[in-house]
């Protein structure tokens, strides 16, 4: 079997032929001109590296050697070559997918990073999914983050980020989690409808009732595959807290997802109104919304999102003198959570 080094030099004389056969106009006067031959024999890992350098700026007729040196013993002469490949661009990308077999995690990292730039994400989903199964987590990280930057997620990289959704990582996991949640809906309240010129009046605000919530846990994220949000859900056997204050101080301890529901009475039909909305003066920290079993939107701008007021817009979902079923989905990522302002119905002119 042929030392690193050995083969190093092979391809350094390989190389080398290439770069004299491109030659247009081979003379031998021309001859003196061409760098010496680079020392990848060499005993030094500096001048190896060195040498990777020098044959990588002479352009892309060094990316053999420098695919070769991607099993040097020593591993900043390793990661310089992948460094170096990823320099090359797209010509180097078959080397690049070799380097994102290798041994040292750093020369799998890099290559991986050099490919997500030089390949779209379905292009990539073989090395992604092998990617996420890395025991590196950095890699896995990666591989998540680029599976979800493309929307919308389908076909492999959907099936991929479901499996990355159960990943030990946390982070990972909520970037998976996060890019395969299937509920979104862009809410338009009155006064910002680019139709409507008049103020907007509020003509009735009733305060939902605070006591009597049904909650329940979803550390596991799953609630919404079963359901959690349907009218006819039983949740009787949920426990029961108020809102208007963190769950905390209903005894429930714990930082994550968590599911509230409640029944209210809407009121008979108005005469005469132009919308309807739900305020939630604030919920720590994100929410997701269901009416009458119909998602209605989503508050999720991050943790700093658990002060602030939103509203959304339920015209089309209101029952009129009937029960309305609410569904709120929480996350909450630290200290206090939960629905801890008062929710109003709001009928607006
Ligand atoms: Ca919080």
């Amino acid at each position: 079997m042929l030392s690193s080094s050995t083969a190093c030099r092979i391809l350094s004389f390989t190389a080398m032929t290439v770069v004299l056969a491109g030659c247009s106009t081979p003379s031998a006067y021309q001859m003196p001109m061409i760098a010496p031959p680079a020392r990848l024999d060499s005993e030094s890992p500096a001048e190896r590296r060195t040498a990777l350098i020098r044959e990588s700026n002479q352009g892309l007729n060094a990316i053999p050697l420098l695919t070769v040196a991607l099993n040097d013993e020593n591993l900043v002469v390793r990661r310089t070559a992948v460094r170096l490949l990823a320099s090359h661009g797209e010509p180097a990308a078959e080397s690049l997918l070799i380097a994102f077999t290798n041994n040292d995690s750093q020369v799998r990292r890099a290559a991986l990073q050099a490919l997500c730039l030089l390949k779209s994400s379905d292009a990539l989903t073989p090395t992604l999914a092998a990617a996420l199964k890395d025991d590196d987590r950095s890699l896995r990280l990666l591989a998540v983050q680029q599976l979800a930057a493309t929307l919308p997620v389908t076909g492999e990289r959907l099936e991929l980020l479901q499996a990355a959704a159960k990943d030990a990582d946390p982070e990972i996991c909520r970037i998976a989690q996060d890019a395969t949640w299937p509920f979104f809906r862009e809410t338009t309240l009155l006064k910002n409808r680019t139709d409507w010129d008049h103020d907007v009046k509020t003509i009735q605000k009733i305060q939902l009732p605070k006591e009597d919530w049904a909650i329940m846990t979803d550390p596991d994220n799953d609630g919404h595959t079963k359901n959690w949000f349907a009218v006819d859900f039983n949740d009787s056997d949920w426990q029961r807290i108020p809102i208007e204050d963190h769950w905390e101080k209903a005894g429930i301890q714990y930082d994550g997802y968590a599911w509230y529901r409640k029944t209210f009475a809407a009121p008979e039909k108005p005469a005469k109104y132009n919308a309807v909305e739900l305020n939630f003066e604030a919920v720590d920290e994100c929410a997701w919304v269901w009416l009458n079993g119909i998602y209605i939107g989503q508050h999720n701008i991050g943790p700093s999102g658990w002060t602030i007021p939103f509203s959304l817009d339920v015209t089309k979902e209101i029952a009129w003198g009937k029960d309305n079923q609410l569904t709120v989905r929480v996350y909450d990522s630290k200290g206090g959570g939960g629905i801890w302002k008062p929710v109003h119905l709001e009928v607006l002119e």
